[in-house]
């Protein structure tokens, strides 16, 4: 495991993950994941920082998905963003019962399963569900991290997938989860 003050690698089987302090509407993945509501409309956070980063293009596309649950993702263009898809990922609003968990899982792996089928190989995810939804990043991030290592060690075609975690609190926050996670190993 590399680890820096905002940069934290570890591989996984052929696959990296990795933590970055920064902006996912920056990002030069091929896929970034948005952290949107059911309707697909557009919102706050960084749903609004997406769509605003992506042009009026990409809500047209989300008018003709009809929504979708919690607990899934949708994929679309990224039109003038550098990534090319945006999958669009559904995450619980935190109500303090298991199925937060089983949700925040659940969205992480639909969007690495739609990732996989459209051969996307590069994902960047945010820490879902952690702003307007309430979740408590310390109880996301396990959760969040441990559901995409399962993942890519099933899964090799997926070659990096990099958190993108927006200031020190919740870089800190993942790299302590991360670390935890490897140790338990
Ligand atoms: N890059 C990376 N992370 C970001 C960025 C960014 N540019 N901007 C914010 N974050 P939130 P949610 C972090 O509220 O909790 C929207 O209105 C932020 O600090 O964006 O899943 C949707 O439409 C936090 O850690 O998403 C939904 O209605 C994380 O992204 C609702 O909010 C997620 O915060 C979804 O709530």
């Amino acid at each position: 495991m590399l680890a820096d003050s905002n940069l934290t690698k570890v591989r996984v089987n052929e696959s990296m993950l990795e933590l970055v302090e920064g902006d996912i509407t920056r990002q030069e993945t091929e896929a970034i994941v948005n952290a949107a509501n059911s309707s697909l409309l557009g919102g706050g956070g960084v749903d609004g920082a997406i769509h605003r980063a992506a042009g009026p293009e990409l809500l047209a596309e989300c008018r003709t998905l009809g929504g979708c649950p919690p607990g899934e993702a949708r994929l679309t263009r990224g039109y003038r963003l550098k990534a090319k898809y945006v999958i669009h990922g559904v995450g619980p609003i935190y109500s303090g019962t298991p199925r937060d968990a089983e949700l925040l899982a659940s969205v992480h792996r639909h969007a690495l399963q739609l990732a996989s089928e459209h051969r996307i190989v590069t994902v960047a995810f945010p820490a879902i569900s952690t702003g307007v939804y309430g979740y408590p990043m310390e109880e996301a991030a396990p959760v969040a991290l441990q559901t995409v290592i399962e993942y890519l060690r099933r899964h090799s075609e997926i070659k990096t997938v990099r958190f993108v975690l927006f200031g020190r609190r919740a870089y800190q926050a993942y790299a302590t989860a991360l670390k935890a996670l490897i140790v338990d190993d």
